[in-house]
């Protein structure tokens, strides 16, 4: 189905300003939405190019808790710090702002406005978990505990890892509050939800019959949604950063949902750019709309956003969403909290000058169909064997050997060869399929068949060894140079997309004005006579001291979070065995369990030994409440010489596992056992 579009509004995923940028973005998003943009600029189309930070959400919030600084100091230090990094990368968005803007806040509260006024929402109360010591309810993944299939401990409130059913918190068996480890009690609250059942009809038809098109792997994730029935889903928090529910009754304390404000902060920089002529590009039919993202986003894209745009009534739908799979670091997965990541301003420190060799690389591993791995062995080698050895020699033969016969000028070609022609057709057919990938995303091959074209001039000069002739056949030099110069020419304008720092000093050393894709394919791009600059060269060899100087800091990276993991006490002086039988360990029952008055330490135990009721005295009182162990079984040392703690006899000493960050666990046995039953 053909549509006739006038222009395109490209967005890109907009990044959570709670972290710098690594290369997993560049490569997932960036660099694949910059190669389109600029692509659709050189054939001369109307294109806006969309990006800006998300500012919102709880992992802002956490970590400027953590921090001991406020959300905002949070995201204006990264807010800052990616914009960099992206103009740096040459990712060339036409705006790049933040949903921390006025025009955001406004035009985000009118959305939710507009669908509230229509009835689009529906309100429900439920039952959620709410943290009492640091005063906030929790959201799913800030609950943990035990997973109610397969008891492992640490499962989420919205998915257990090790099994990977997908829960609910209410189903967690003691949960713990993960902001501040307390036991998180139930409370009432309000909410308003999109209700995405009511859009599945539509959705369905319009993604598995209209868009038949997309990515495998974005129409399947969207199928499998659809085919799994959609439920309402909850517009609104209970925070206190983002955006406030602009409604007068009943919204104190809750925000719009940062998945629900961030994908209408690709409408708010377009009107931030074009306040008087942002709706174009929004509402008009003969507009086309794409969104580059990761695959985590696909169910926002592709069925959220679009119900949220239909159910306001005036927007026009995505087109295509191409989302890219990860890409891995050295076959593990990019972490930021494990700082396993190349960041990009690291990366321009160690490398300056060579963005084009990290969007090159980035672009030849493109994770489009799978997960992808990058390893700077593979970095090296693609920048060693292809942009310096291909590349960067064929245009650099071209422009010396110009200079060396020609004082730089270009020479006049004469009659051509059956190989010159063979050459040029060849060199024809590769613009039709760069075209191709391009228009489908397809940058990887795309990037591939440009590179095609450097291969070919490569082996045209390696072939025709001009440098053999100069004395012999001056005329047969000029015709091969002026052949070489104009396929340099080309590479200028093919590689633009893809590398436009190197296209640009190409363009420059040929002396060319004209950059527009039609001219591609051309063989008249330079005009006879026409002065070239002195070559400099285009890449250059990066040695193995540089690959070396980055494997051993990721070495360093691992080696820094094994010791982080395993802060464990070194293992005491050994012991016979006899001295082991002298302990008497045992599991009892607590019975009561209160806190010991003036102490903010002690908890007083009252515990069932099986043979009699003791009094046990514990540290552990910052750690648990008094209530939440009543019932439980403990382990304690139950021949221990009484000795008295604040006034009160303690029999016996309760048993505790301390984590590394000092927090007490009470050992249990892991079925409910007799009561006086030994420990051995
Ligand atoms: N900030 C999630 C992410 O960075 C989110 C994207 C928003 S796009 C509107 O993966
Ligand atoms: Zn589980």
């Amino acid at each position: 189905m053909e549509k006739k579009f006038k222009r395109t509004t490209v967005t890109s995923a907009l990044p959570y300003a709670n972290g710098p940028v690594h290369i997993g973005h560049l490569a997932g998003v960036y660099v694949p939405a910059d190669i389109y943009v600029r692509y659709l600029r050189l054939k001369g189309e109307e294109v806006l190019f969309i990006g800006g930070s998300d500012e919102h959400g709880v992992p802002i919030t956490l970590r400027a808790r953590k921090e001991g600084c406020t959300p905002q100091d949070i995201v204006d230090r990264y807010h800052n710090l990616i914009k960099k990094s992206f103009e740096e990368f040459g990712i060339s968005f036409d705006i790049y702002s933040r949903t921390t803007s006025p025009v955001h806040t406004e035009t985000a509260s009118q959305f939710f406005r507009t669908l509230y006024d229509k009835g689009e929402f529906i309100e429900k109360t439920s039952e959620q978990y709410y943290d009492e010591e640091a005063r906030q309810f929790l959201a799913d993944r800030y609950i943990t505990g035990e997973c109610p299939h397969c008891h492992a401990q640490g499962a989420y409130g919205d998915q257990c890892e090790k099994c990977g059913t997908s829960l609910s918190p209410t189903e967690l068996i003691n949960p713990k509050s993960a902001i501040s480890g307390s036991k998180p009690v139930l409370r009432q609250t309000k909410h308003w939800y999109l209700p995405l059942d009511r859009h599945e009809d539509w959705l369905r038809h319009w993604i598995l019959d209209e868009h038949k098109e997309w990515r495998p792997n974005v129409y399947g994730q969207c199928k499998s949604w659809l085919d799994m029935h959609l439920q309402p889903r909850a517009v609104s928090r209970d925070l206190d950063w983002g955006i406030p529910v602009p409604l007068d009754e009943g919204a104190e304390g809750k925000v719009l949902y940062v998945w629900f404000d961030a994908p209408i902060g690709y409408i708010s920089n377009t009107k931030e750019l074009l306040p008087d002529s942002w709706e174009k590009w929004w509402k008009s039919p003969d507009t086309r709309l794409v969104h580059f993202i990761g695959k985590d986003n696909i169910v926002f894209h592709c069925i959220v956003f679009p119900a949220m745009l239909k159910a306001e009534g005036s927007f026009i739908l995505p087109d295509n969403v191409p989302a890219n799979e990860f890409l891995n670091l050295e076959g593990d997965k990019i972490s930021t909290s494990k700082n396993w990541a190349v960041w990009l301003h690291e990366y321009l420190a160690d490398f300056p000058g060579k963005q084009d060799v990290l969007r090159y690389v980035l672009t030849a591993n493109a994770p489009e169909t799978k997960d992808n791995d990058f390893t700077w062995k593979d970095f090296q080698a693609r920048n060693n064997n292809e942009l310096v050895a291909i590349f960067g020699n064929f245009v650099n033969r071209a422009l010396v050997l110009t200079w060396k016969y020609f004082e730089g000028k270009v020479p006049a070609a004469g009659a051509l060869t059956d190989y010159d022609r063979a050459t040029l057709e060849e060199f024809a057919g590769v613009k039709e399929s760069v075209e191709h990938y391009l228009d489908n995303f397809r940058f990887r091959d795309a990037q591939k068949e440009a590179m095609n074209l450097a291969r070919i001039g490569n082996k045209y000069l390696a072939d025709t060894e001009p440098w053999k002739l100069a004395k012999t056949d001056p005329a047969r030099v000029a015709t091969i140079l002026n052949i070489a110069l104009q396929l340099s020419a080309n590479l200028g304008i093919a590689f633009e997309p893809f590398l436009p720092f190197s296209a640009a000093k190409l363009r420059r050393m040929l002396g060319m004005d004209a950059c527009e894709w039609g001219l591609l394919g051309s063989t008249s791009l330079l005009a006879e006579g026409h002065q070239t600059e002195k070559p400099e060269l285009l890449f250059e060899k990066i040695e193995d001291s540089a690959i070396e100087a980055q494997v051993q800091k990721l070495l360093d990276t691992k080696k820094a979070n094994e010791a982080q993991a395993q802060t464990a006490a070194p293992v005491a002086a050994p012991i016979e065995y006899a001295d082991f039988e002298k302990l008497d360990l045992r599991v009892g029952t607590v019975l009561e369990c209160s806190r010991v008055p003036k102490s903010d330490k002690l908890l007083q135990f009252r515990i069932d030994d099986g043979l009699q009721q003791r009094t046990i005295v514990s540290g552990i009182a910052k750690h648990y409440q008094p209530e939440e162990l009543v019932g439980r079984q403990v382990c304690f040392v139950a021949n221990l010489a009484p000795r008295k703690l604040r006034g009160i006899l303690s029999e016996g000493m309760i048993l505790s596992a301390e984590a590394p960050d000092g927090t007490l666990s009470v050992v249990s046995p892991q079925r409910p056992v007799q009561p006086g039953s030994q420990v051995k």
